[in-house]
């Protein structure tokens, strides 16, 4: 369901490619990665998470959910990475050859364990959100599951939570190499696909983590 009716209206004026985005958002490096394959030029909107900018009236009425990234394409308004990536390739993009909706809809599942993976091992020393940004996001941001998640964050995930984690990320690159175990050199055969493409983020990120 990647075409959504945008609360703020004034998105529809819009013309050309505008995306909502961070720069260490899995989900908007996939979207960036596309756009540069594509070689299509956007107006950047960047949305600072670390400052909890997409907590505010308008971010919000921008994306429902709160999160990024977030397309705007003449006017029309796309969410969901997955969604968006598809949506910018178009049907008769080489990207699209082989790219298995399994594939790329597992790669949007992983995205919460990338998530709760990446704050426990590489966030976690970074320095915190302030007091005044920490207590703003909880009272202005609008979805239960993400505030929720930063005040797990900070009270320390449960063990298991972060094992389950490892497991199920364990069972997605198992999955990766078996589809990778014939030698070819993508994931869905001897060219690029939309699969490496959503898959790519997480391997970097997992990279940063060491
Ligand atoms: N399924 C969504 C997930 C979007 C999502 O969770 N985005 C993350 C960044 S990858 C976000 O905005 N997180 C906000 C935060 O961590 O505060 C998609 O693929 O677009």
């Amino acid at each position: 369901m990647p075409e959504i009716e945008p609360q703020d209206q004034s998105l529809k004026t819009l013309k050309g490619l505008h995306l909502w985005h961070a720069p260490m958002s899995s989900c908007s490096q996939r979207v960036r990665i596309v756009l540069a394959e594509m070689g299509k030029t956007y107006e950047s909107h960047p949305v600072d998470l670390e400052r909890g900018e997409h907590a505010s009236a308008a971010y919000q009425a921008i994306h429902p959910k709160g999160v990024v990234p977030a397309l705007v394409d003449d006017g029309r308004l796309i969410i969901e990475s997955i969604d968006i990536i598809q949506h910018v390739a178009g049907q008769d993009s080489p990207l699209m050859i082989g790219a298995s909706p399994e594939v790329l809809a597992r790669s949007d599942k992983a995205q919460l364990d990338l998530k709760l993976l990446t704050f426990e091992f590489l966030f976690r020393g970074a320095p915190a959100k302030s007091d005044e940004v920490a207590q703003a996001f909880q009272q202005n941001h609008k979805n239960d599951w993400l505030t929720a998640f930063y005040r797990d964050f900070a009270a320390g995930f449960d063990r298991d939570r972060i094992e389950q984690a490892v497991i199920r990320t364990r069972d997605d690159f198992d999955f990766l190499d078996a589809r990778l175990s014939d030698g070819r050199a993508f994931l869905a055969g001897d060219r690029m696909s939309l699969e490496d493409v959503a898959w790519m983020p997480n391997a970097h990120r997992f990279d940063l983590m060491g």
